[in-house]
């Protein structure tokens, strides 16, 4: 614990150059671009801050204070300002819950045995499933020399597997041209919850707050009628013969609300974040062939001809594992994350916070810190090699969050996504428009924006 001398005062914190009296530092932020403008921020200091009309944000970018942070017996996690707007959306499910909620170490409990390896084992066929739609959609655009939009179909695929392995409930994201409804209200919601929750910090008038929440408290109730549905097919079908995530809370005393909100935290956070990621990989895969090379002679090695290898082979495929892994250093799809003070403490000894006070934590910076060693904004796979992981320091890699709070499906993540990977690495050439310069959307998290591949079948 570090003592907090109040007598000593510590200078303010830097911000950003072009400070506006009351509007503070709006001039430093693009409007559908925050996490990315307060990235490029980041040279402003390890702790900076900035305001918007009274706001204030405190930012660890330096990775030293973000390591710093992950102390738990000093820090913890903080439901921020935009994750607390998004409890309209998720209420006290596991990823919106308040540390001190109840219901958070309850569902935990309850919920941890679908993340097993037992459970695991279950998921994979049918994550192969869903690949088989993929590739069924990917045959046919190749066939036809049309080029794909990966974002797009990488959400396909991850929300279909998720509404299948968590609830028995397939979308159908394959058998429609269109955006699944839950995906539009998702992402209309997730990005009305970032302005509501700047808004709520700031001291403009509560109108302002109630006319931003409207949209997403509409968007919130049509998710919500569609997490009630699936709940209601499943009673209908009676319980005893599923084994999944939504069994498993209906058979528990968890309340009615509150599976819900379950369900909804896990088709968002369940989806949305591996779809960016996957996306990126196959980004940075189109444009390092001898990565590509040294992935296929994995796969070659490990699945041979097999159409469908088991459970065991996806661990194998370490090469593959890696190119994740690196994607997720280099693009974080999950930008940063709230943490709170236990006590009164000093951060990184420039930052007094009294117990409660809470501070963004920035991971894409952390990721390309020096400490990774030559050129951290290169693509290199190489990097999660054994020996070269014991050769650095730890803590600084944390796309999936720290502590008790970071993600429960991290496990599922991986699997889902390697799984993926070979597949397509397998089947396809991948070619990218030589003049695609990445450009990266926002929503909460991250994801290329109007990437397209054009698809050749190997086999
Ligand atoms: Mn996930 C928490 C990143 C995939 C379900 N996840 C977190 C956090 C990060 C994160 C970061 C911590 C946030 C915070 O501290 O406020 N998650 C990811 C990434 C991927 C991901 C980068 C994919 C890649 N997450 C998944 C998948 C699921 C899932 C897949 C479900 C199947 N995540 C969660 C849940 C939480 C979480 C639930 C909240 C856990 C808790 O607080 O107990």
């Amino acid at each position: 614990m570090t003592a907090v001398d109040h007598r000593r005062s510590y200078p303010a914190l830097p911000h950003p150059g072009r400070r506006v009296p009351v509007l503070g530092d709006v001039l430093a932020f693009s409007a559908d671009s925050p996490s990315q403008s307060t990235m490029q921020l980041a040279k402003l200091g390890a702790v900076f801050e900035f305001r918007f009309f009274g706001a204030r944000y405190v930012v660890a970018a330096g990775p030293e204070a973000v390591a710093e942070l992950s102390d738990e017996s000093r820090f913890c996690k903080h439901v921020g300002p935009d994750i607390e707007a998004l409890r309209l959306l998720g209420g006290d499910g596991l990823f919106t819950a308040y540390n001190d909620e109840p219901n958070w170490q309850k569902a935990h409990d309850v919920l941890m045995p679908a993340f097993s390896q037992q459970a695991m084992r279950r998921y994979h066929s049918i994550m192969f499933d869903v690949a088989d739609e993929l590739t069924d959609r990917w045959d046919d655009r190749a066939g036809r020399g049309e080029t794909v939009d990966v974002s797009v179909d990488a959400t396909r695929v991850t929300l279909e597997t998720i509404g299948r392995c968590a609830a028995g409930h397939p979308f159908g994201c394959f058998k429609s041209e269109a955006v699944h409804p839950f995906v539009e209200h998702m992402v209309a919601g997730l990005k009305g919850s970032d302005r509501v929750g700047v808004l709520r910090q700031t001291f403009l008038p509560r109108f302002f707050v109630r006319r931003a929440e409207r949209p997403v408290r509409h968007h919130a109730a049509q998710l919500h009628a569609i997490a009630d549905e699936i709940i209601a097919a499943r009673l209908r079908d009676g319980l005893g013969h599923h084994d999944d995530l939504l069994e498993l809370m209906l058979v528990s005393d968890l309340d009615r609300a509150n599976i819900r909100y379950q369900l909804i935290n896990f088709l968002v956070a369940g989806h949305e974040t591996t779809s960016g990621a996957l996306s990126f990989a196959l980004y940075f895969l189109s444009q390092h062939p001898e990565v590509v090379a040294s992935a296929r002679a994995e796969i070659a090695e490990v699945w041979g001809d097999e159409q469908r290898p088991g459970f065991e082979h996806i661990a194998k495929l370490r090469y593959v594992r890696r190119i994740f892994d690196e994607a997720l250093r280099l693009q974080p799809t999950v930008p940063g994350y709230y943490r709170a003070a236990r006590e009164d403490t000093v951060l990184a000894g420039v930052h007094p916070m009294r117990k409660g006070d809470w501070v963004l934590a920035l991971i894409g910076t952390l990721h390309r810190d020096q400490r990774w060693g030559r050129d951290p904004d290169a693509f290199n796979p190489d990097r999660f090699a054994p020996e070269e992981v014991r050769a650095r320091p730890a803590g600084l890699y944390k796309p999936f969050g720290t502590g008790p709070r970071s993600c429960i499906g991290r496990q599922f993540a991986l699997h889902e996504a390697v799984l993926l990977l070979a597949v397509l690495l397998r089947r396809y050439d991948l070619i990218a428009d030589p003049d695609y310069e990445l450009q990266i959307a926002e929503r909460l998290t991250l994801m290329p924006r109007d990437f397209r591949l054009e698809l050749r079948r190997r086999q």
